[in-house]
């Protein structure tokens, strides 16, 4: 442990993020319907996207269905003040389409937001997180469709009513910007060849602008005191060298991932919208409603993930590109990277926190980031992730020295804090969490849970509220 003069307020929501998709399995029970991350099965980048005769490692995941009370209490061992996880949509609407909500699919969540309270650990619910109902998807054609506002509002409504006096703190979509780099799974539909992808990616991120804005009128009419979020996978794009188009194209990056926080939190399109539509030859869908909806219904909160930072070049040929959290960059040669090759840039966090606080001047939430590596259990069972501990600790002192210059930011929430399904490669070597689950890529093994070194760390982080990292 380093002691550190970080002052992080009182009341700082230190804790832990996962996905249904990635954690509860129990795909098909107790009436639950099938969802779009049901049929991935090599994560989702990789279509195609059904994978007959191969274990989907997302229909059992870690069984967090039936052993949420285990890893709930282990998560209150290390003192969690909040946990964001997300409902499935399918649990409440099988098919997505239903007048009336599965009962058994409510009273799981209940039974869930009871045990994180028994704990007094906060609950932060994402209402959709890469987990659709595939019935919207075959009957509707996905997010392309209008009439997903009507359903997605409805699964709002019912689940707001129900859990009014367990969530405050609500988040509409995950990484709304996924709709740029896999529209399938952000918007629940295939582009065929021909069509104008442009056309079809920023229809469906102006009916899913237009649902959160239904959601953050609902949640604030149902729920008094609840705070409506928005969500990006953030991460800044530099300009990979001086040169005034490099800055240009970095700018142009950055707005590709701001245009979502742009019309959410502030209720207009941004008048850069104009070109892009001439040039994309894009014609929204757009009423006058809808307009008054936006403007109306701005969130609360920004919230983000935050694992990398990544370059921009006017001219990338010949450069180096490297992947990371849905979008590719061009590499930084002064940062390292993981396993993954996602390069490693607390620095970045500061720099993301100080632009959206700039931008925006509301409060800001981290509900993502952490370290996928490969762990070893050693002989005696330990589990020694000083590099986990190290990436979380820079980016945390980071994040402290964030709100030192003046940034107003909720707290922070670990990405995996117990080993879960990769999202991007359907794995579970990937492992990101304070605690190993004892499962392998091909699904062997017991789901015990073991606590790594970090479980510890992070037990003392949030005990000292961040003056001890
Ligand atoms: C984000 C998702 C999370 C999580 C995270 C880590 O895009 O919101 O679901 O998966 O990425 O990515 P991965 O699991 O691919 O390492």
């Amino acid at each position: 442990m380093k002691q550190t003069d970080m002052q992080f307020p009182e009341g700082f929501l230190w804790g832990g993020a996962i996905a249904a998709n990635q954690v509860e399995g129990a795909y098909q029970e107790n009436g639950k319907g099938l969802s779009i991350a049901d049929i991935l099965g090599n994560g989702i980048f990789n279509p195609p996207y059904e994978h007959p005769g191969k274990k989907n490692p997302y229909h059992e995941a870690i069984d967090f269905y039936h052993r949420y009370e285990e890893d709930i209490a282990l998560f209150a061992e290390m003192g969690f003040k909040a946990l964001r996880t997300s409902i499935a949509w399918t649990r409440i609407f099988p098919n997505g389409d239903e007048e009336t909500p599965n009962e058994a699919g409510l009273q799981f969540y209940d039974q869930l937001f009871d045990c994180m309270r028994k704990y007094n650990i906060e609950p932060v619910v994402t209402l959709s997180h890469y987990e659709m109902p595939l019935g919207l998807v075959k009957d509707y054609g996905g997010w392309r469709n209008r009439k997903l506002i009507e359903f997605f509002e409805r699964y709002a409504i019912a689940v707001f009513k129900r859990y009014k006096d367990k969530v405050k703190y609500w988040i509409a979509f995950n990484e709304i910007n996924v709709l740029l780099h896999i529209p399938f799974v952000g918007g629940g539909t295939v582009i065929e060849e021909g069509e104008n992808k442009k056309q079809i990616i920023y229809q469906m991120a102006h009916y899913q602008h237009v649902a959160s804005a239904l959601a953050a009128k609902a949640c604030h009419e149902i729920i008094p005191g609840s705070q409506m979020g928005c969500m990006i996978a953030a991460g800044p794009y530099y300009p990979h060298t001086c040169h005034p188009d490099d800055i240009l194209t970095a700018m142009e990056m950055d707005r590709q991932v701001y245009f979502f926080t742009d019309v959410m939190a502030r209720g207009y399109y941004p008048t850069y919208v104009k070109r892009w539509f001439k040039e994309y030859d894009v014609e929204l869908d757009l009423t006058a409603e809808d307009e008054q909806l936006l403007k109306q219904h701005t969130v609360d909160y920004i919230s983000f993930s935050y694992y990398k930072s990544r370059c921009a070049s006017a001219d990338p040929s010949g450069l180096e590109m490297v992947s990371g959290n849905l979008a590719m960059g061009v590499k930084n040669p002064y940062l390292k990277a993981s396993e993954w090759g996602w390069q490693i840039d607390p620095t970045g966090l500061r720099f993301t926190l100080n632009q959206l606080y700039d931008r925006y001047q509301k409060p800001l939430f981290i509900v993502e980031n952490g370290f996928g590596a490969v762990d070893t259990v050693e002989e005696d069972q330990s589990i020694h992730d000083d590099y986990r501990i190290s990436y979380l600790r820079d980016h945390m002192i980071e994040a402290g020295k964030a709100i030192e210059d003046g940034v107003e930011l909720l707290g922070f929430l670990s990405w995996g804090p117990i080993d879960i399904v990769s999202a991007s490669t359907g794995e579970m070597k990937k492992r990101y969490g304070y605690i190993y689950v004892d499962k392998d890529n091909e699904g062997n093994g017991t789901l015990r849970r073991i606590k790594k070194k970090s479980f510890d760390w992070y037990k003392e982080v949030i005990a000292s509220n961040g003056a001890s990292l």
